[in-house]
Order: structure tokens, then C-alpha cells, then sequence
């Protein structure tokens, strides 16, 4: 492929920093003329939207009934697509590809972090998945029950997801770096009724245990009720001594010997509930957001298909999201294996046993698209570039990026350093909410512009507005919404119809809000500049400060605390929180040394209660925290001293000293 080489975009964006960026990279020819995407998609979709979302879906998803309807929007906001046609997401993965001939090709390579290998083809996929959907059944488990997942990133993880959809039974998968305390909260919003996990995984060179957080979020306590999960399936990935609560524990390898590898789909309706996933919301109880069948699988493979521009002959295919956040969901299970990719999964992190690990990886499968998040990006960038310079990465030819804004410099690095000048950037906007890609770059056919994700896929319409709702000019900043339904968008919040009405739709009359402040250039096209509302984006994983205050004060130490996200050049948001002790304990952070050991204690206590990605990295014990005169905690101000910068206009607070008081504090020794 030839390389191509910048051109300036016309008109220069008066939008601050990093709205200075004219840089664009046209697509080569070569690659456009091979693309998936071309131009026209943009006008099909244009000229009939819904014709063009039933045709993707029509083409994308083999339907057991076929559906007539294809949009019922008559109960916004809450969507109904295809809904007469009944179909089953398993079957869709994985068994229509091994009817199609293609059950030797590979769909999954495993490596885990301390190096074992497991290659699993899509025959493989169907017995496991298979047997796995009768122990599920065998169990008691049927359409509809929910089952949380609490896993490392293994074959199993998959494979249970899958098992899940076949039954019908919507699973929630939570993130294995969460605590027994988030994951006990979880399961009993979603009154679960089977836990899937592992007795450990592989972490940084040691195993490290998930079991005991489990036994622990499912012991009774007093005041609460009773759990509602009858079983526990315990995969065996590191040999680790575990409890065992006879009766309600059974490990996973023995309840698949024993099934059947023959399971006949459970052929479902295209609304019915493919899974819950929890994430951050701006008050300190996380969201359940639900995910349906259909509408789902069909914006998920058609985004994966154009978007990364996936040859399921050729290509092999990397996401290292976990499977705990929505970009594993889709990204991981669904939308490759719809389409019939290979692809890498990996069970470790990056830096283990060496930095230069998922480049070892890249060249020892051949890699040729790699999905990943700017934070990782400015690790690696961190790290060194001759770290990657020592593996051969001429595979890889399209790269892409999501979980928040990617800044131009890592953005040009990833282009220079992982692509090889070559490979075309997606950088690719959505929201667990959005369930698939939204705002993103078509390889092939976008000039790329480093830091902006661009222009809505076909199908989608976005906008910029103001405060009053009204689009924005180019040029123009304001909130991004989403104006007309599409096929993966949420069906609401588990068990609160309310609450998804108010965050979504409330904010602007018949569109949704995303809580995204957004750019317009003068090209017209999005640049994201982050969240509006009290959620932080660290590493590119959604944290709510209501959440991590109430963490603080469930501390016996903690008389009130403020959390803000600064930002931070490696992990886009880092968390800082301002504590008051209470006055008994307010002695303990006289000096240095205590003041120390009161931080420590705290971050300590953070992850326990949410997980260790919530813990501050930094925490000041403060005398009193910035108010405005209705009592709102000015978290702008502190924001401002968490970035070391002068503080800002303080006018409205309902006393102007106290930011004295809290610079004169951080001067003191803490
Ligand atoms: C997929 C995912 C959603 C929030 C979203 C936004 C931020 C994601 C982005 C991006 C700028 C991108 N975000 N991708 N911001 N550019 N390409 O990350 O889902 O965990 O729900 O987070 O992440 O702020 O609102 P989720």
C-alpha cells in the first residue's frame, strides 16, 4: 500500500487547542478500492434509513422468522426493531458459519499471560457452547433468569456469554477487577440466578483469586435480603485452593463433561433481553442498561464489518477490551464472531513479562486489525517506541481506537509508530448505552483527522447543540445528541423505566442526551471533548465521582468528600479526591507521615468498595470543601487545584475563602 501523506483541511477551527489541528490523512487508493465501506453507503443510507437498517439486518443476521417490521417507535423512548422476527445470537456466532463449511476456521486464538495457548475453531465453539447451554439448563436456568459473569478474558468467558444467549437467560457480565461489594450490589439488582467466574487468572506474572470475592458477595447479611443465586460454576484456570459451599458450587469443566454437545437454539423474539451491563451513572448507583437481541447483533456487525473493515478470510483480528465493559461485549463476541472472524484474545496486560508484549503478540498471530484505547496508546508511547520497533507490526492495516477522546500526539504516534504511516485510524465514538459504534471515520473512505471522531456511520444521525437544543453552527461547540433511534440502543435501565427516561430524554425534548460535550470544525466534523455531567473517564472506563465520594464517606474517617477527575497524560482522567476528616480523627493528618498513612488507608478502602480502578491517585485532606450557596460542591475549583492552576472565578461561592484555606492546607506539609 502506498503511503499517504497530510493534507491541510481548509478554513482553521478558532476552537481552543486541540481544535488547531488541520492535519488529514485522504485514504489510499489502493485501500479504498478494497474497502467494504464505500461512498454510496452514505447515500443508501440517506435515502431510506429504515430501508437500509433492514436490509443490514436482513443481510448480517440469519433470522429463524423472518421480520416485516422494522421500526416501532410508537413507545418511545424505548425502541422495538424487527420485533416479529425471532432469531437466537448464539446460533448467529457461531453454529450458522459452522453450517456454512466453516467450522475448521479459527475463531479464537487464546494466549494466556503466562503463555499457554489454546486455538479454538468454530466446530470447537459450537460443542462448547453446546454443552455449556445444557449444564445452564441442566441447572435450572431458563429464559429469561439472569446470570452474572465474573471472569478473567478466557475461552470460558466466551463460551459462556454464548451459552447464555442460546438459553435465552440475558447475562450481566461484571468486570473481574470489581470488588464483592460491586459485584454483590449487581447481582442483586439484577436478582441473579447463577454466578459464572473462575477460582483465579493470570495477573501481572501471579495468579490472583476471584472466587473468595464471590463467596463474599453472596454471604448473607444481616439487614439484607437473601440471595436469589441458587448456583455457582466455578471455572478452573489456576489451580488455586478455593472455598466450597456444597450444593451451591460446581466447577465448570465438570458439569460440561457430563452435557450433551447437541443443544437446539432457543429461538427468541428480536426484543427479547440479550443482556444487562452495569455502568456509571451521575448518582452513586450504577446503571443496569439493556441490551436486546436483534437490533443489537445487527448494528453490531455492521459497524465491525465497515468500521474496521474485516476480510473474515484474511484477516485476524484484535481487541484487547475485557469482556467486562460493553467494547468486549461487542466487539469481543458479538460483532466479530457474527461475521466469522478470527481473532486474538488475551488473557494478561500488556507489561507482563515484558513491555513489549502485545507486540510479540501482534507479530506471532499476525495481526492485521488492532483495537485499543488511547490510554494504552500513551502507555506504550510512555514505554519507548523502540519497544514496539522490535517486532515486525507490517500486519497490522487498520487501527483503531475507543473509550475517550484520543489526543493528536498519540493519535500521529499510533498512525507512525503501530501503523506504520499506512494503516487508516477509527477512531470510534459510542456508549455502553449506544451498544455499537456511532461516531467513527469509514477506512476507505474518510480522510482521517487525528483527535476527531468525525461523522456519524450511515444509519446514525448525530448532532451538536446548544443549550436550547438548537444545532450548532460549524465552528460551534455544545452537547452531542443522538436525534433519530437506532438498532442497538439501549431498552432502558433494569427495572427503572424512570430513571432511563430522565438521564436520556429529559434534557432535550425527543433526542438522546449522551452527556458528551462535542466540536464542530468547519468541515462539520464531531470532535468529542469529554463528559458534561459528574462522570470521569480514567483509563477509558467510566467512574462516577458521586459513587467514589460515597466510598470516602462510608469510611468511619471521612466527614465529607469531593471527587474530580484531572487530567492526566497517561490515563486521560486521574481520580482526586478532597476529604474532610471528621473532627475526631482530624489530628491524624497533622503531619506528613500521617496524612500519609490516612491516604493509603483510604485508596485501600476505595477499592474494596468499587475496585482498585476507582482508587484515587490522589488524595488532601482538606478543612472545608468549596460550596455555592445551595449547598453544590464547586467541583470546577478543585479541578482547578487538582491541575495545579490558579483557581478560578469563585464568585458563587457561599464562602470566598475557602479556597484559601485549601491552598494554604496543600502548602502545609500533606
Ligand atoms: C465504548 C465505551 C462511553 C463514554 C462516552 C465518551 C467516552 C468513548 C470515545 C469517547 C471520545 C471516543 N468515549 N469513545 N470519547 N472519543 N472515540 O467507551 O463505552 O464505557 O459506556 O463509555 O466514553 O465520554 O460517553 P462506555
Amino acid at each position: 500500500m502506498t503511503d499517504t501523506q497530510p493534507t491541510h483541511t481548509s478554513g482553521s477551527p478558532s476552537l481552543e487547542n486541540l481544535l488547531h489541528e488541520t492535519r488529514s490523512f485522504p485514504p489510499s487508493a489502493e485501500f479504498a478500492a478494497q474497502a467494504n465501506a464505500q461512498p454510496a453507503l452514505y447515500d443508501d443510507a440517506k435515502a431510506d434509513r429504515l430501508e437500509f437498517w433492514a436490509e443490514q439486518a436482513r443481510d448480517l443476521v440469519s433470522w429463524h422468522t423472518p421480520f416485516t417490521e422494522t421500526l416501532d417507535w410508537s413507545g418511545a423512548p424505548v425502541a422495538r426493531w424487527f420485533a416479529d422476527g425471532r432469531l437466537n445470537a448464539a446460533y448467529n456466532a457461531v453454529d450458522r458459519h459452522v453450517e456454512a463449511g466453516l467450522g475448521d476456521r479459527v475463531a479464537l486464538h487464546f494466549e494466556g499471560e503466562p503463555g499457554d495457548t489454546r486455538t479454538v475453531t468454530y466446530a470447537d465453539l459450537q460443542r462448547e457452547v453446546s454443552r455449556a447451554a445444557n449444564a445452564l439448563a441442566a441447572l435450572g436456568v431458563t429464559a429469561g433468569d439472569r446470570v452474572v459473569i465474573y471472569l478473567p478474558m478466557l475461552v470460558e468467558s466466551v463460551v459462556a456469554m454464548l451459552a447464555c444467549a442460546r438459553i435465552g437467560a440475558p447475562h450481566s457480565v461484571v468486570f473481574g477487577g470489581f470488588s464483592a461489594d460491586a459485584l454483590r450490589s449487581r447481582i442483586a439488582d439484577a436478582q441473579a440466578s447463577l454466578v459464572i467466574t473462575a477460582d483465579g487468572g493470570y495477573r501481572r506474572g501471579a495468579a490472583s483469586a476471584l472466587k473468595p470475592a464471590v463467596d463474599e458477595a453472596l454471604a448473607p447479611r444481616e439487614g439484607e435480603p437473601e440471595t436469589t443465586v441458587r448456583h455457582v460454576l466455578v471455572v478452573q484456570r489456576t489451580d488455586q485452593e478455593v472455598a466450597w459451599t456444597e450444593g451451591r458450587d460446581l466447577w465448570w469443566h465438570e458439569a460440561l463433561e457430563s452435557a450433551d454437545t447437541f443443544h437446539e437454539p432457543v429461538w427468541v423474539e428480536a426484543e427479547h433481553p440479550l443482556f444487562i451491563l452495569y455502568t456509571s451513572g451521575t448518582t452513586g448507583k450504577p446503571k443496569g442498561i439493556l441490551h436486546t437481541t436483534g437490533g443489537y447483533l445487527t448494528q453490531a456487525a455492521y459497524t465491525h464489518k465497515n468500521v474496521f473493515d474485516l476480510k473474515p478470510e484474511t484477516d485476524v483480528y484484535w481487541c484487547t477490551a475485557d469482556i467486562g465493559w460493553v467494547t468486549g461485549h461487542s466487539y469481543v463476541v458479538y460483532g466479530p464472531l457474527l461475521n466469522g472472524a478470527t481473532q486474538v484474545i488475551y488473557e494478561g496486560t500488556p507489561d507482563t513479562p515484558h513491555r513489549g508484549r502485545w507486540w510479540e503478540l501482534v507479530q506471532k498471530y499476525n495481526v492485521s486489525i488492532l483495537y485499543t484505547a488511547p490510554t494504552a496508546i500513551r502507555t506504550c508511547m510512555k514505554w519507548g517506541e523502540d519497544i514496539p520497533a522490535r517486532f515486525d507490526l507490517s500486519s497490522l492495516r487498520v487501527l483503531g481506537s475507543v473509550g475517550e477522546p484520543i489526543n493528536p500526539e498519540a493519535w500521529m504516534w499510533y498512525r507512525r509508530v503501530i501503523g506504520g504511516d499506512e494503516a487508516p485510524i477509527v477512531d470510534t465514538w459510542w456508549q455502553t448505552e449506544t451498544g455499537a459504534i456511532m461516531i467513527s471515520p469509514l477506512p476507505g473512505v474518510t480522510a482521517t483527522k487525528p483527535g476527531s471522531a468525525q461523522v456519524p456511520l450511515p444509519g446514525i444521525v448525530a448532532e451538536v447543540v446548544d443549550d436550547e437544543a438548537h444545532a450548532v453552527p460549524n465552528g460551534g461547540g455544545g452537547y452531542l445528541v443522538l436525534s433519530e433511534p437506532w438498532p442497538s440502543m439501549l431498552r432502558g435501565i433494569w427495572g427503572d423505566l424512570e430513571r432511563y427516561r430522565d438521564t436520556y430524554w429529559a434534557r432535550f425534548e425527543g433526542l438522546y442526551f449522551a452527556g458528551d460535550g462535542a466540536k464542530k470544525d468547519e468541515d462539520g466534523d464531531i470532535w468529542l471533548l469529554g463528559r458534561v455531567d459528574d462522570v470521569m473517564n480514567v483509563s477509558g472506563h467510566r467512574l462516577s465521582t458521586t459513587e467514589i465520594e460515597s466510598a470516602l464517606v462510608s469510611h468511619d474517617i471521612v466527614a465529607e468528600a469531593a471527587v474530580v477527575g484531572a487530567s492526566d497524560e497517561t490515563t486521560g482522567q486521574a481520580v482526586v479526591a478532597f476529604v474532610i476528616l471528621r473532627g475526631e480523627h482530624a489530628h491524624r493528618a497533622s503531619d506528613a507521615e500521617s496524612a500519609a498513612q490516612v491516604q493509603e488507608e483510604l485508596r485501600a478502602h476505595v477499592a474494596k468498595e468499587i475496585g482498585p480502578i476507582a482508587k484515587p491517585r490522589k488524595i488532601l485532606v482538606v478543612a472545608e470543601l468549596p460550596k455555592t450557596r445551595s449547598g453544590k460542591i464547586m467541583r470546577r475549583l478543585l479541578r482547578d487545584v487538582a491541575e495545579n492552576r490558579a483557581v478560578g472565578d469563585a464568585t458563587t461561592l457561599a464562602d470566598s475563602s475557602v479556597m484559601e484555606l485549601i491552598a494554604a492546607g496543600l502548602a502545609a506539609p500533606s
